[in-house]
């Protein structure tokens, strides 16, 4: 085997010392939100993040959530944004689309702009579901959250080719 081929490939780190981060979070069913938002920020200040690293911002439902992180995104200042919601099925379609724009507007603007966006939109059948994936049964998707925020930020400055000194001199503050 050659001698120069990384056979452990790239990945990100789970330091979050010096990122700077987003989180956009629902008030819709807020019961569940503000769980996902602790056990996000459990993620963040355990790895290493300063608090004044953390930009929080609140928005009324999840189908808001794609364009608050996107215009997070374009102010230069976030390595990585943390999108928090928690979609329940009623008994009409409005929970479909709800669900699946929330979806196709986070991956778009993510795409759009660069900036990783963490997916912590729970879409459950039921308030039981989300309670277990927001600290009980199932974990938190929101700590998971943090931590894949946190890896995407470090893998996405590797792809671009930059150092964290150099990232840290383009960003706008
Ligand atoms: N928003 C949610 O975040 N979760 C839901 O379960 C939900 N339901 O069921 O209606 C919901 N609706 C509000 C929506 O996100 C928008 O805020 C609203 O349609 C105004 O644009």
């Amino acid at each position: 085997m050659a001698a120069n081929i990384k056979s452990s490939g790239v990945r990100g780190e789970l330091n979050a010392a010096g990122l700077h981060f987003g989180i956009v979070v629902s008030q819709f069913n807020s019961f569940i939100t503000d769980r996902l938002l602790a056990g996000a920020l459990d993620a963040l200040r355990r790895a290493g993040a300063e608090e004044k690293a953390i930009e929080i911002v609140r928005v009324p439902g999840s189908f808001e959530i794609p364009l608050a992180a996107k215009k997070l995104a374009s102010t230069g200042r976030c390595d990585s944004i943390i999108c928090i919601g928690c979609v329940l099925r009623g008994e009409t379609s409005h929970y479909d689309y709800v669900a699946s724009e929330t979806a196709r507007g986070i991956q778009l603007a993510q795409l759009d702009t660069g900036v990783p966006m963490a997916f912590c939109v729970l879409t459950c059948d039921t308030l039981e579901q989300a309670i277990d994936r927001a600290g009980l049964k199932s974990g938190n998707k929101g700590y998971e959250g943090g931590l894949g925020a946190i890896e995407m930020a470090h893998l996405a400055r590797k792809l671009s080719g930059k150092s964290a000194a150099s990232s840290r001199r383009g960003r706008k503050r």
